[in-house]
């Protein structure tokens, strides 16, 4: 009890000072006596390296090429170029430039930019950019270096540098192992010291940026046979066996109308175009299930489908003219109780229990209460099937879900957006409830306005999934079918078995399904 109240009472610390969260570094995996603890505590606070939502820092962790020229960059005060492409594309070039590393040693194709940085390549950067006139003796070094023979030539000076000023020191055995990777709490260590030969680092010129200087994870991809049954940790969706994972897809439009576009061939294009998710709207008003039944085998086949394509399917009670969950609880405990003794044991499930509530409801009214009843509906049948809940306001009410949360585990809070009609305010919103420790998942969001028209606001949308992406936020846009509106994936006529070109996406669709496997 107390540990959770200290607990809240540091993330509503963070909340208030939330344009600098890394300022609130005590994390869980950093023990007071490592010997990385106050360098990695210097690094947080000045914005240099932060750590991840969850509370974590995850030390041991090797960073990126990407991860490593930032945060060096940071240090040196040098400012990204113009870029486009990968998130890191304008530093790094800036950083080319500058000759820290040579065009060989990560091309600007970017395809080694999210690899491990070898050890050698790191010091190399590290000196080059930080620490220029310090020289080693090659004599006197050398000798330092038990696997000197492993490290290339272009590297030895330096590596030879950095031994001389300190900067790094060999393992236990003496041994430098230059070309294996480096841990986050060795990156911290490299850079301070390596800055402060010369005046320390250089204050961020922007530290309150909450975005952190690099992306907090580096989320894995892939279907189902990868990634396994998920689970939710602290606020991360995460696989298997623990890793951060995340989930992008489409929504389908209203079963009832566009359920033609759940088929076999439209999935295996989904899945071909590089996602991971499907999202299976069964609206329960304007025709859906409450008045027609029959909908629900639609809605299980539209499930199977995906499943036979190694897609995670989202599974969705979608209300919205029908905006109090309430008014149909025992429905949908009863149709959830169905569906979870079917899915159980389908690892590609995620129940979504009320898509967008609204009119005259409260979170903690009607929300909550709805919630509770249907997650122990579900709970009885599948114990451990992540289960996503919306909020009033067309789940825009994170944050007071966020403030009165819901016991259990595999829980998560959806957030929906419309980029032409929702901006920076909502996008805060998932920072206040990540802070308060509720785990978000965007289960629809759409290109256009809310109505469903309008635009595209691609630019709008974009800064909404560079957003997501640096937060590794699960998202399902809306929606796969052939409407005549600008939020529709395909231009009118596409075929519903699938198999789309190029021709066949609408604006909405070509920008969407490019984001699917890439944070472009
Ligand atoms: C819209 C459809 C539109 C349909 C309307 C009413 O795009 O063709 O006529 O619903 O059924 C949501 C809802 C989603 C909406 C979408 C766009 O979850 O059902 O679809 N939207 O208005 N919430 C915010 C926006």
């Amino acid at each position: 009890m107390l540990r959770k109240a200290l607990a809240l009472a540091l993330a509503l610390l963070c909340q208030l000072t939330l344009l600098a969260p890394q300022s609130c570094a005590a994390y869980t995996d950093v023990p007071q006596n490592a010997w990385y603890h106050d360098m990695v505590n210097q690094m947080s606070q000045t914005g240099l390296l932060s750590g991840y939502q969850d509370g974590s820092f995850r030390p041991d962790n090797p960073i990126t090429a990407a991860e490593f020229t930032t945060v060096t960059a940071r240090a040196a005060g040098l400012s990204p170029g113009a870029s486009s492409g990968h998130w890191a594309a304008g530093i790094m070039q800036a950083a080319l430039e500058k000759g820290w590393y040579d065009w060989d040693e990560l091309p600007p194709t970017g395809e080694q930019y999210d690899q491990p940085i070898p050890r050698q390549l790191a010091a190399k950067i590290a000196m080059k950019a930080l620490a220029p006139d310090v020289w080693g003796d090659y004599n006197t070094q050398s000798q330092k270096i038990q696997d000197f023979a492993a490290l290339e030539g272009r590297y030895y000076e330096p590596v030879l540098a950095a031994y001389q000023a300190g900067v790094l020191q060999g393992d236990d055995d003496g041994n430098f192992r230059p070309k294996e990777g480096l841990s986050r709490a060795e990156a911290c260590a490299v850079v301070l010291r390596a800055a402060n030969l010369s005046g320390g680092p250089k204050a961020p010129a922007q530290p309150e940026q909450p975005a952190a200087p690099v992306q907090p994870v580096q989320p894995c991809k892939g279907g189902v046979s990868e990634n396994g049954r998920l689970q939710v940790i602290g606020t991360q969706l995460c696989n298997k066996n623990g890793q951060p994972v995340t989930l992008r897809g489409m929504s389908s439009h209203g079963m009832q109308w566009y359920g033609q576009f759940a088929s076999a061939g439209a999935l295996a294009s989904l899945k071909e175009w590089g996602a991971n998710l499907f999202r299976v709207a069964m609206y329960t008003g304007e025709g859906g299930y409450l008045s027609d039944s029959s909908l629900k085998e639609k809605a299980f086949a539209a499930v199977d489908a995906a499943v036979q394509q190694d897609l995670y399917v989202i599974l969705d009670w979608h209300i919205l003219s029908d905006g109090n969950p309430m008014d149909h609880a025992e429905q949908a405990a009863e149709f959830f109780t169905e569906a979870a003794q079917r899915y159980r044991d389908t690892p590609n499930i995620l129940y979504e229990i009320c898509n967008e509530p609204n009119g005259n409801v409260s979170w903690s009214g009607q929300v909550k209460p709805y919630a509770q009843q249907v997650i122990a509906a579900i709970r009885a049948q599948d114990p451990k099937g992540v289960i996503l809940v919306g909020s009033p306001t067309w789940s825009q009410d994170v944050h007071l879900a966020a403030q009165d949360p819901l016991e259990g585990e595999n829980i998560m809070y959806t957030l929906h957006f419309y980029a032409g009609t929702h901006g920076q305010q909502l996008r805060d919103r998932i920072d206040q409830a990540l802070a308060l420790g509720a785990p978000i998942f965007v289960s629809e969001w759409g290109t256009s306005r809310a109505d469903g028209g309008g635009g595209v606001y691609l630019e709008e949308s974009k800064t909404w999934l560079d957003f997501l992406d640096q937060r590794s936020v699960s998202w399902c846009n809306w929606s796969l079918c052939d409407k005549g509106e600008t939020s529709a994936a395909l231009n009118p006529g596409a075929n519903p078995a699938g198999g789309w070109s190029e021709q066949d996406l609408s604006a909405s669709g070509r920008f969407v399904f490019s984001r699917f496997s890439s944070s472009n």
